[in-house]
């Protein structure tokens, strides 16, 4: 028997059809937060997003908007009563989460140049709170939504493994980050509540913007990278998709890279091409 071309069946709704989701770290349309939700969005999602300050909403809303969104709040990371009204609001509105976006970091400008060694007691509080505590944070106010499971993932980098220059205490964060990823995948394993880390390569966000150096690692991406290329916030949505959907519904607890194989090299093959060379 032949099976026909296409048929429609559950796919043709998208893998996050029926699902709810929350994605906390959208800055404006070149986020990865933003890449993430666009592909749930066209996977059948429905979103809710938060934003950080007056200066984001303005960025935020319409893009929420844009994809038919109607609960975006306002969420400092760091603030707990913040994070309970955001929770309490989902909980009145959908009853149920089933999936959580986080992408959010933050380390003082002056942490990523210069020496680690120079790192001040409060600069280090600052990053890890924002970058690593929130996600434990968060992942603690959706557990109770989350009564049906439900997937979680975290943005981290390269960086939380290998020292990378400035990079400094991001590293660091993103270090106690994937940890964590770990420990509470273990702690919601039994709700069926799973936790992903996508530890994406180099792209131009408002977060890497004003990040010295960040030209030469996008060159070198493409010289190094298995696959020749840079990655894009497509490549993120792709993966995420599929992290949050049931597709992955036997996986947890790991870090996923999407960084076009760069993290599985020790140098650059000598019979690929440099921009020079
Ligand atoms: O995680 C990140 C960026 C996180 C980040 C960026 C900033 C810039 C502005 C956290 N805090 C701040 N604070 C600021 O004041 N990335 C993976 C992108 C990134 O950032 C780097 C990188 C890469 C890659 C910083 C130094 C070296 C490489």
């Amino acid at each position: 028997m032949t099976p026909p071309e296409s048929s429609p069946g559950p796919t043709s709704k998208g893998l996050l059809a029926g699902k709810r989701g929350l994605v906390v770290g959208v800055a404006n349309k070149r986020s990865l937060a933003w890449g993430i939700a666009r592909r749930a969005h066209e996977e059948g999602a429905d979103l809710a997003f938060t934003f950080q300050g007056d200066a984001l909403e303005r960025r935020v809303r319409p893009l929420a908007e844009s994809v038919g969104s109607t609960i975006i709040e306002p969420l400092d990371v760091t603030d707990d009563d913040q994070i309970d009204a955001v929770f309490a609001g989902l909980g009145e509105r959908w009853g149920r989460l089933d999936f959580l976006v986080h992408s959010v970091a933050f380390a003082n400008r002056e942490d990523l140049l210069g020496r680690t060694v120079d790192t001040s007691r409060a600069g280090f509080a600052t990053a890890l709170d924002i970058s690593c505590y929130s996600l434990i944070a968060l992942a603690r106010a959706a557990e109770p939504l989350m009564t049906e499971g439900g997937s979680i993932i975290a943005m981290t980098y390269y960086g939380a493994s290998k020292a990378t220059p400035n990079y400094n205490v991001m590293g660091i964060a993103k270090a106690a980050l994937e940890a964590s990823i770990r420990y509470l995948a273990v702690d919601l394993g039994p709700k069926n509540i799973r936790v992903h880390g996508i530890s994406a390569g180099p792209v131009r966000t408002l977060a890497a913007s004003g990040v010295s150096g960040m030209r030469g690692m996008l060159k070198v991406m493409p010289e190094r990278a298995p696959l020749g290329r840079n990655i894009t916030v497509d490549d993120v949505g792709a993966t995420a998709a599929y992290l949050l959907s049931d597709l992955s519904a036997g996986t947890t607890g790991g870090i996923h890279f999407v960084d076009a194989g760069f993290n599985i090299t020790a140098m650059r093959h000598p019979d690929r091409n440099t921009a020079s060379s």
